[in-house]
């Protein structure tokens, strides 16, 4: 069933998190499709309980509804559709090509960090069935658009990692642009979850956006952490790691952090 397109956008000035928001809505049974944006977060979520920051007005930060059917093992998708379509509006937009840092962060051709994407789903709405006909998942991306400007408007930890359009292509760029051409990209994507081709076709856009593949990462998990060579991204959006000559596929929501190797860090 192709999505309705994404007309109901849902405004706010300021709020806790665009995430929170429409995971409640959800819950309240909003349909597929709606948005939610905002000009400011108190309480903006990353991954695992971390922060996303951004200054009131500067970037786009946004959620997006999906009712979907995607297996289990496929859900990361529906987060990759949304990160693809934000790499595809900053295209348009900025004419900057962003690749993906695997799972879901748009990275400049510097390699710093220009959006990062969360998908939180809303199992307990699901019902008791194993494999439920239609799980809501919020899918939220917040793009640097207008900040930061330099590198002194970063916290520490973010200083020297995260980058905007404004600093990649030396000019304010409008948020409204970018979130048109976001919706607008967003539409066939997403209607391609529906299908197995589609979702083929998704998870190919992804594999060759992934600039993750080809170097050497580390995979810290909840309880381990191993080194290898990222070779490949699977038909899920899961990305494979040569370890030693055997291949483990590294699972979206297990990941802590896939970073360059080191000694770990905060
Ligand atoms: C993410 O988490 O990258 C997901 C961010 C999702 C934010 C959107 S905004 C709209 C929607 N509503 C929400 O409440 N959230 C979503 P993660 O991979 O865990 O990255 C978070 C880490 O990135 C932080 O611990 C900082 O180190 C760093 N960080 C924080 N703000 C940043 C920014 N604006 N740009 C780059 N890095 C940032």
């Amino acid at each position: 069933m192709p999505g309705p397109g994404f007309t109901d956008i849902r405004r706010f000035t300021t709020i806790d998190s665009t995430n929170r928001y429409l995971l409640e809505e959800a819950r309240r049974g909003a349909p597929d499709g709606v948005v939610a944006v905002a000009d400011h977060q108190s309480a903006g979520r990353g991954r695992l309980g971390r922060r996303w920051e951004a200054p009131e007005g500067t970037n786009l930060l946004l959620s997006v509804l999906v009712r979907t059917a995607l297996p289990a093992e496929q859900r990361h998708l529906a987060s990759a559709v949304v990160a693809l379509a934000a790499a595809d509006a900053v295209e348009e937009v900025a004419g900057l090509k962003p690749g993906i840092k695997w799972p879901n962060d748009l990275v400049a051709p510097d390699g710093r960090k220009l959006a990062g994407a969360l998908a939180e789903a809303d199992l307990a709405d699901a019902g008791p069935v194993p494999i439920p006909l239609s799980v809501p998942i919020v899918v939220g991306i917040g793009i640097n658009v207008n900040w930061p400007r330099d590198e002194e408007d970063l916290p520490q930890g973010v200083a020297g990692s995260a980058t905007s359009l404004y600093q990649q292509v030396g000019h304010p760029v409008e948020r409204s642009e970018v979130l048109s051409a976001l919706l607008r990209a967003l539409g066939p994507r997403r209607d391609d979850l529906e299908t197995p081709a589609g979702r083929t076709r998704q998870a190919e856009s992804l594999r060759s956006r992934c600039t993750t593949v080809g170097t050497v990462v580390r995979v810290e998990l909840a309880r381990s952490h191993f080194e290898g060579l990222a070779v490949d991204t699977t038909g899920e959006g899961h990305l494979v790691v040569d370890v030693d000559g055997r291949r483990r596929t590294v699972v979206a929501g297990d990941v802590i952090h896939v970073r360059p190797p080191g000694p770990a860090q905060a």
